[in-house]
């Protein structure tokens, strides 16, 4: 991945943010909210950053799609093919609920896949300014500063990690409710996956464990947390697939701490 192309996504995440999710920020008028289906929320900001970045993307890799969280909610046979050529994913505003809110902890992430790979990942908080980016191959890092996580697996009741419940089925949070005490801290999560998976590749928290796995969600923190030495893989062990949603994700900061986690958090 060329530097270019990272900083002219970079630039163009930036200039979304600038031009018309930062000008919503705190100032949301009540026709700017809607309900997308229960429970989740989509606002004008989303829109129009999904708006403004998706042909600017197109532009950049002659023959590239993009498969937008918004465009996608219209039309779901966007999501069919991933796996096939250039397909940029962009999630307009991650932490919807959060930007409602009034409250800092939302992002804009773009993920390029590749035939299904993901290749290169963005991950912005405006209200920060603050800039993850990841290429395959060649690192992760944050504001310049690249990323290498933890290489030890601490104990386990000094390790805390994150357990995004909402969509979580019943018995599995039962098994972590019931798991947690062997853990210094398991956390709620930020509801804002630009968020969680940073906070495992900078080493403030070991884990986060979600379970819906939309992708536009994942592929840009999956990468970010590889690269930076990190270990992401469905519950069952096997590698995450930006293009397969069957649900349940582990990320860890190392593949020991994956593992000790797995099997501590999840134990019946
Ligand atoms: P969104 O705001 O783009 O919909 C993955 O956890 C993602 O699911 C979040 O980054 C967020 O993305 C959405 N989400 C919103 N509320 C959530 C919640 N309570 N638990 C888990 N995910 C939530
Ligand atoms: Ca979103």
């Amino acid at each position: 991945m060329n530097s270019g192309l990272i900083d002219e996504v970079s630039a163009i995440l930036r200039n979304a943010a600038a031009d018309v999710v930062l000008p919503r920020f705190q100032k949301l008028q009540a026709g700017q909210i809607e309900e997308k289906s229960p429970g989740e929320v989509v606002t004008i900001a989303d829109r129009e950053a999904e708006q403004i970045i998706t042909p600017r993307l197109m532009s950049l890799l002659p023959g590239s799609r993009v498969v937008g969280e918004e465009a996608t909610a219209e039309t779901p046979a966007l999501m069919d093919e991933l796996d096939e050529g250039d397909v940029w994913l962009v999630d307009p505003i991650d932490g919807t609920a959060n930007f409602v809110a009034g409250s800092p902890v939302f992002s804009v992430m773009v993920a390029l896949l590749r035939r299904g790979e993901t290749v290169a990942a963005w991950l912005l908080e405006p209200v920060s300014d603050r800039l993850a980016v990841a290429s395959l191959g060649a690192g992760a890092f944050v504001d310049g500063i690249r990323l290498h996580t933890e290489s030890s697996c601490p104990d386990v009741a000094s390790s805390r990690g994150a357990v995004l419940t909402r969509f979580l089925p019943d018995a599995l949070k039962k098994t972590v409710a019931a798991n947690a005490s062997r853990f210094s801290a398991i956390l709620p999560g930020t509801r804002c996956s630009g968020v969680d998976y940073p906070a495992v590749a900078t080493g403030k928290q070991n884990f986060v464990m979600f379970w819906r796995l939309l992708p536009w969600d994942h592929a840009p923190g999956a990468l970010l947390l590889s690269e930076a030495g990190g270990w992401v893989a469905r519950l069952d062990g096997s590698s995450y697939d930006p293009s397969d949603q069957r649900p349940g994700l582990l990320a860890a900061q190392n593949r020991d701490v994956w593992q000790t986690v797995r099997r501590k958090l999840l134990e019946t």
